[in-house]
């Protein structure tokens, strides 16, 4: 297979409810959307989860836009005869860009996929038909609107509920979402990196709410307070944004400063190396889940292909698409009892809405 040119489209897409974590709010999503054609004429879509600064990770969509550009897709469309695995290889004289990578492997492999009529559940490995989902609910307001939003998601038969927290809103809204909806529901919380040594004494008093896991407590680099917090509770420390690689989650893992991982092919450079991630955490006996990034059903569908693997033994935050979007451009993802069926079809499996691709696309160039 070989790519003729490579679309880059930039959409925006406002979200049904903005979106508050300890980074900020979000309104709305700047989607990159990377489209490969090949010389046969098979398109195949991929996805890049940059949010628009860089405040998850370094990476922001107009460098991730411009490092394709002028980096990446040159790279692969030199090349000749390409596959997916090949992608990472010839970009890696490129230092990190992961998300950027991520994208454009993904156009790749979903062009390969639909030439040959395979699907990406299959030909990553998946085992099941439907996936549990969760929702990750922003910090709200009030402590009373937290509680509302919550019940919203319990009523469309969400089953795991992940609240985002930062100091000063943490205890509190865990607290009254116990009290609210009892013992039974599947409760965890992420805080994006928000908090310090300092604050050890009160994340270890989250242990009192049975939390499925406490996510990404800490800095990226800060293993050793990772572990040092896991040694103190009883809850799972989770990471996210520390894992870059599978070796980083290796590293993280041995240094026992991860018990549960969160998988988000963005994060790590592609679906190839989210998967060898996941074989990585089961040989050593870490389960982990589908992380997300307010994809579109892009991306969407590729994760939950990826969740389809044996590992993911938790519920990903892999939510319907009418918890972001008003209108998706695919058709919508729609969760039943907790759980979202896996799309079947050629590729990522699902088709793309290129009517309203269009509609609400702000930019677009093609390299060749
Ligand atoms: O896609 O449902 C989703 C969002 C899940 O909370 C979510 N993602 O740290 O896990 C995380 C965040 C990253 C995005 S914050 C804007
Ligand atoms: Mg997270």
């Amino acid at each position: 297979m070989r790519i003729d040119n490579v679309e880059l489209r930039r959409l925006k897409m406002p979200l049904v409810t903005p979106f508050r974590t300890s980074f900020g709010l979000q309104t709305v999503r700047d989607v990159l959307l990377v489209v490969a054609t090949t010389t046969d004429g098979v398109t195949g879509y991929g996805e890049c989860v940059a949010l628009a600064d860089p405040v998850y990770s370094e990476e922001y969509v107009d460098g991730a836009e411009r490092v394709i550009a002028r980096y990446l897709a040159p790279a692969v469309l030199a090349a000749g005869a390409v596959t997916a695995a090949d992608v990472a290889p010839l970009t890696s004289a490129f230092v990190g860009q992961r998300m950027a990578k991520a994208a454009v492997e993904m156009a790749v492999l979903d062009a390969q996929l639909r030439t040959v009529g395979m699907n990406l559940a299959e030909f990553l490995g998946g085992v099941r038909a439907t996936v549990e989902v969760g929702v990750s609910v922003g910090i709200t307001d009030t402590v009373a609107a937290l509680v509302e939003a919550v019940r919203s998601y319990l009523d469309e038969g969400y089953r795991r509920i992940k609240l985002k927290i930062q100091p000063g809103f943490d205890l509190l809204p865990v607290t009254a979402v116990r009290d609210a909806f009892g013992p039974d529901i599947l409760l965890q919380v992420d805080a994006n990196t928000a908090y310090r040594a300092g604050d050890l004494d009160r994340l270890t008093r989250l242990d009192e709410y049975d939390l499925l896991l406490l996510e990404q407590p800490f800095d990226h680099d800060d293993l050793e307070l990772h572990a040092e917090l896991a040694q103190r509770m009883r809850t799972p420390i989770c990471l996210d944004e520390s894992l870059t690689s599978a070796k980083t989650t290796a590293t993280a893992i041995r240094a026992g400063a991860c018990e549960i991982a969160n998988i988000k092919a963005g994060r790590v450079g592609g679906y190839l190396e989210a998967r060898r991630m996941h074989d990585v955490a089961a040989a050593l006996d870490v389960p982990v889940w589908c992380g997300g990034m307010l994809e579109t059903g892009i991306g969407r569908a590729a994760n939950l292909a990826l969740a389809a693997l044996p590992g993911f033994t938790l519920p990903g935050d892999i939510s319907g698409s009418a918890r972001y979007y008003r209108e998706d451009i695919t058709a919508p993802f729609v969760p039943v009892g907790g759980s979202m069926a896996v799309p079947t079809g050629p590729g990522i499996g699902v088709e793309v809405d290129e009517e309203r691709v269009a509609a609400l696309t702000t930019s677009r160039q093609v390299i060749r």
